[in-house]
């Protein structure tokens, strides 16, 4: 009896054993399907092309030096296993090209700093350290399958958007819907107002940050004429039609401050990449069909015109409002092109400007927040 239990629980051992192997096992093609680590991508200096995944821990200026603060230029980054990574033989240095600079530099996104990232390129020297040179792609880390769900993690997830939390697709967007449409509807002539407080130069609290030129113009200086700023509609109102009167209209999410010239040159293009260089306004491009904002705005752009998609289904009086592929939308209430706004959501992250006129909208203004500022991943989720 005694030496069959022993048997027994020896079998029991064995058992329990095998079951770990095989979850081992099993668990592999997902562990080779995951990004590389640091460490890893160190250990891989062979030009092959790989995507790193890692925490953004300061500016590479020499082989073994790397500012954690006082950033001097946007054309690098290091990265490590862990956000608190001081020494440099455990980071890897990733050469920013001219397309990544304004949205991932930490001279212009010192907030960045400690933020997860997925890098792809070739994995080689750079300052004569372990390095990727050229990426081909760099967005923040969370959207892969091995991270959390999309949803946790903001301030208002147990509150403003308790409703929408653990859902996706089309359930998500109706949820949104249901949520962010409870607002209150300024007049036109409160939006001068709101900007004057939503789009404050945080360098100078008498001015307002243009968001296509980045001008920054004196508050009082608004109204028509050459060189003043007025109210840019980022959703152009033509597409639509809805005016100016109230509702989408007069909605502060997607309505900002820009000189009176280049929102002129702006009219009611829809928004794709390339064309010819804007007057007044850097790093803005247009050609006969569409316009392309500045780097640092790109993805702003892309979430307000989002917000406006879900805050505006057609069913309180106003058009149902939704993106396309298309250019040329006139005056359907359409804009374009959905895959370029998407790719300008990732490329340009919400940074401090964009997260506190979110706030101050809620707070002051309309009582509502735009959710694609709060989640950006949520894009993904319903528009896949
Ligand atoms: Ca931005
Ligand atoms: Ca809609």
């Amino acid at each position: 009896m005694q030496g069959s239990v022993r048997v027994r629980s020896r079998l029991a051992a064995f058992a329990a054993l095998v079951l770990v192997a095989l979850a081992a096992a099993s668990a592999q093609p997902a562990v080779a399907a995951t990004p590389l680590t640091v460490a890893q991508a160190i250990a891989t200096q062979d030009g092959s092309s790989q995507t790193v995944r890692g925490y953004i821990v300061g500016e590479p200026v020499a082989t073994n030096t790397v500012n954690r603060s006082g950033f001097t230029a946007d054309y690098a980054i290091a990265l490590a296993d862990t956000a608190s990574e001081t020494a440099t033989s455990r980071m890897l240095y990733v050469q920013l090209t001219t397309q990544w600079r304004a949205a991932w530099g930490l001279k212009s996104n010192p907030g960045n700093l400690g933020k997860q990232v997925d890098v792809t390129g070739p994995l080689g020297a750079y300052f004569t350290h372990p390095g990727l040179k050229s990426p081909t792609a760099i967005a923040a880390a969370g959207g892969g399958s091995t991270e959390p769900p999309p949803t946790g993690g903001g301030p208002y997830d147990d509150t403003y958007y308790k409703d929408a939390i653990g859902k996706s697709g089309n359930a998500l967007r109706t949820s949104l819907h249901t949520i962010i449409k409870q607002q209150r509807v300024l007049t036109y002539d409160q939006v001068w107002d709101a900007l004057k407080d939503t789009d404050q130069d945080p360098a100078n609290s008498n001015n307002v940050i243009e968001i296509y030129s980045g001008r920054s113009i004196a508050k009082s200086d608004n109204g028509g004429g050459v060189d003043q700023w007025n109210r840019e509609h980022v959703w152009a109102k033509s597409h639509g039609d809805f005016g100016t009167v109230n509702g989408p209209g007069t909605d502060v999410h997607h309505l900002r401050p820009e000189d009176v010239t280049v929102n002129a040159d702006r009219g009611n293009l829809d928004f794709d990449n390339g064309g010819s260089a804007v007057n007044q306004c850097p790093d803005c491009w247009r050609d006969g069909d569409s316009f392309e904002p500045r780097d640092a705005v790109k993805g702003d752009v892309a979430r307000m015109i989002l917000y406006m998609a879900i805050r505006y289904e057609g069913d309180d009086g106003w058009p149902n409002l939704e993106p396309n592929e298309s250019v040329n939308n006139g005056s359907a209430p359409a804009i374009g092109k959905l895959s370029v706004l998407k790719a300008w959501n990732t490329a340009d992250p919400p940074d401090a400007f964009e997260k506190r006129r979110n706030q101050r909208i809620y707070d002051q203004w309309q009582g509502n927040r735009n959710p694609f500022v709060d989640h950006p991943e949520w894009v993904a989720s319903i528009w896949p």
